[in-house]
């Protein structure tokens, strides 16, 4: 991909990271430098054209709403806690793939004797929503990581988080209940930068669609 008009892409470290690597490869774009032992949050690439800032997974969309980057990798759970505002979402790139789910203590019940039922969860939005939709009243304790623990301590009656292979669940004794939404990492353009810088912003959504592509057609060969 040769690029006229310099890109920001924002990312997070680890799982994203790790996986968007091979994609931005078939666009041409490798960094020059490693994120896990750089203290760098501005990462040069190959492309002079090309940099990546390094955030918070949960930071993606904001960066990409305001401008600060141009295009970001966000996940899908993000995504739908932020709402997505000043942001298009044109590609699924099928990576960092897990499901959010209602999880609890096996024998935990769905619906509270009495009271409301407790859930916490880093999914505010996407947990009032679902059991919205169900028209069931709950209450909502907001945690920032670790809600495995919550169910056990007592803290909440189930959790509303991610599900990958059920280990972090089972591992506890938690078992998964309900699902709410299969979650995968967006492509997200900020929506100015897709006008003024489209043709660069093209050329990158059209190799990165191209490697989403062919990724499938090796799992499915
Ligand atoms: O760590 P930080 O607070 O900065 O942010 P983050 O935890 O959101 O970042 P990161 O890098 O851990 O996750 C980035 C994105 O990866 C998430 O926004 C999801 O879209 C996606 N993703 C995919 C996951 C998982 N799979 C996943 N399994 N994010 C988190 N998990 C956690 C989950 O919360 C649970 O604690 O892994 C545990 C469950 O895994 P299993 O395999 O035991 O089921
Ligand atoms: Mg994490």
């Amino acid at each position: 991909m040769a690029c006229d008009a310099p890109l920001t892409i924002a990312l997070s470290k680890g799982r994203i990271f790790t996986e968007t690597l091979p994609l931005l490869a078939h666009a041409g774009i490798r960094p020059l430098d490693d994120p896990e032992t750089s203290r760098k949050l501005i990462l040069d690439t190959n492309q002079p054209q090309v940099k990546l800032v390094i955030i918070r997974a949960s930071d993606v969309p904001t960066y990409v709403q305001y401008g600060a980057a141009d295009l970001g990798v966000a996940g899908k759970d993000v995504l739908l806690e932020h709402g997505g505002e000043g942001l298009y979402e044109p590609l699924d790139l099928r990576i960092a793939r897990c499901r959010m789910m209602v999880a609890g203590i096996p024998e935990a019940a769905l619906t509270a004797g009495g009271g409301r039922l407790r859930i916490a969860t880093k999914y505010v939005k996407c947990a009032e929503r679902h059991f919205a939709a169900k028209g069931q009243q709950v209450e909502i304790i907001k945690l920032y990581g670790s809600m495995e623990l919550a169910p056990l301590v007592g803290l909440a009656d189930l959790i509303v988080d991610l599900v990958e292979s059920g280990n972090t669940l089972k591992a506890n004794g938690l078992v998964p209940l309900e699902h709410i939404a299969p979650i995968s990492s967006r492509l997200v353009v900020n929506k100015a930068a897709w006008k003024m810088k489209h043709a660069a912003v093209m050329a990158l959504l059209g190799a990165l669609r191209e490697a989403v592509a062919q990724g499938q057609a090796i799992q499915h060969a």
